[in-house]
This record gives structure tokens, sequence and C-alpha cells, in this order.
């Protein structure tokens, strides 16, 4: 028997423990082993008694991570949204802002009344009215600071929480327009009279009246009423952040067919 053919007996023990090789020693060897097989099973036995709790430790700590990871695994499976055979239904951007979208505010630029001097004796002033991401804009009415604008501008409202702001801009040729004042506005009173019944009443009736205060730009009552089958509301608003000027809006209410109910 060479080294080779002893030492091989020796690695296929390791995995059986020592009772395993010592019976495999005896069964082929008998004994008393020769020399080097003794202190090759002396050594194995001092090896392996040394890494013996290693071994079962690691085994009792595979069988135990075993365990927790399956545990673990189901846990997951339980938590993990079954896959479904059926494709998404996610709604199209279209049909999204169709759903949020409460219908059309048009509002009505009638005038503007004293507004300020941004020329050398006149302004050349025109309306931004924005609302969220929506900007519009009137036409520029040239040398006059009580302009008749009479121009309707129309925003889609998802949010009535959402104010709307107003700018008056002389426009200038050559240079940067000039701020000629601003002010802002809700609309949360006009919507609560579009969510009444009003039908059958005379027009001109008074549904609410919106009173000045510092909160809002008004300068005057705001009267939302029932005028020819529909709601308006008047308002005067005075510019902020400028010596003087006013505008005068109206607002109105466009229905528009499949848009989420008031
Ligand atoms: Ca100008």
């Amino acid at each position: 028997m060479t080294s080779n053919q002893t030492l091989c007996p020796l690695k296929s023990t390791q995995e059986y423990g020592i009772r395993s090789f010592l019976f495999f020693v005896s069964r082929n060897f008998g004994p008393p082993p020769p020399p080097h097989l003794s202190l090759s099973l002396v050594k194995f036995t001092r090896e392996w008694t040394a890494i013996s709790p290693i071994v079962r430790l690691a085994r009792s700590t595979s069988r135990t991570s075993r365990e927790i990871l399956g545990g673990a695994c189901k846990e997951r499976g339980r938590e993990r949204p079954r896959m479904s055979s059926s494709p998404t239904t996610r709604p199209s951007s279209g049909t999204s802002l169709m759903e949020s979208l409460l219908g059309l505010l048009r509002i009505r630029v009638r005038r503007g009344i004293n507004l300020a001097v941004r020329d050398v004796r006149t302004s050349d002033p025109y309306i931004v009215i924005k609302m969220g991401k929506q900007k519009l804009k009137t036409r520029v009415i040239k040398k006059d600071i009580n302009p008749e604008w009479n121009e309707d501008l129309t925003l889609s409202v998802s949010d009535p929480d959402v104010p709307i702001k107003l700018a008056v801009y002389d426009h200038d040729t050559f240079t940067k327009d000039d701020i000629m004042g601003d002010a802002e506005f809700g609309i949360n009173a006009f919507i609560d009279a579009l969510r009444m019944d009003l039908q059958g009443l005379p027009s001109g009736t008074i549904i609410s009246r919106v009173q000045p205060c510092r909160k809002n730009c008004l300068s005057e009552e705001s009267c939302i009423l029932w005028s020819e089958g529909r709601i308006v509301q008047d308002m005067c608003l005075r510019l902020k952040n400028v010596e003087c000027g006013e505008v005068e809006i109206q607002l109105q209410w466009i229905d528009l067919p499949g848009a989420k109910v008031l």
C-alpha cells in the first residue's frame, strides 16, 4: 500500500467521522496499523477533535439558517403581490384628466379703471391670468389707463381651491414690460352656487354676496347671481403692489360632458 492509497480513505472518513475511519482501518489493515498510518491517524484524530465542535456548530447553524430562510421566504411569499396574468388597467393620461376635470371657468375681463401710468403719461396695458400651470393673456390696449377689453379667458378647473392670480402689465416695445399691479381671488363661493338647483328662478336673482375684506382683493361687494339661465359672479378687484388701479371681471361656468360632478 502506498501513502497515497492510505491518504484516500483518510479524506473520505473526514465526511463520516472518526468512527467510520477506525472501522475502515481495522477492517482493511487489522491491528496494529503501520507506523506511517498511525501517525496519520493521530494527526487526523487531533484535527478532528479540534474541528468537530465547529463542524457541529456549522451544521446546526446551517439547518437553523435554512429554517429561518425558509420561514422568511414563506413570509415574503405571502407579502409579495401575486402576479396576475391579466394586463394592468392603468388609465391613460387623457382619461385621468377628464376624471379630475370639474369644468371650464370663463373669465370675462371687462375693463381696467384708473390703471397706473408706466409710460410718459399713459400705459399700454394687458392682463395675465394664472391658475396653477395655466397662463392666459388679453390683448394689449395701447395708450389707455381705462381700457375695455371685454375679452374671455377660459381656464380648465380641476381643483377649485387653487387661487387665480391676475396681473396687469404695460407693454413696451424696446424694454421689458412694466408691472402695473396684481390681484388674487378664489372661486369657492362661485362653485358652491353652481352646486345649487336654481332652475326656475327669475333672471337677476342674487344668490349670494361676497364682502370685501383683508383676505380678498375685492374693492366692493361681489354678487353671485342667476342671469339668463346661468350663474355669474361679478368682481371688482383692487390691484396690489401698485399706486392705483382696479380691474372688473365676471366669472362664468361651462359644463363639460364627462367631467367630474361638482
Ligand atoms: Ca408702454
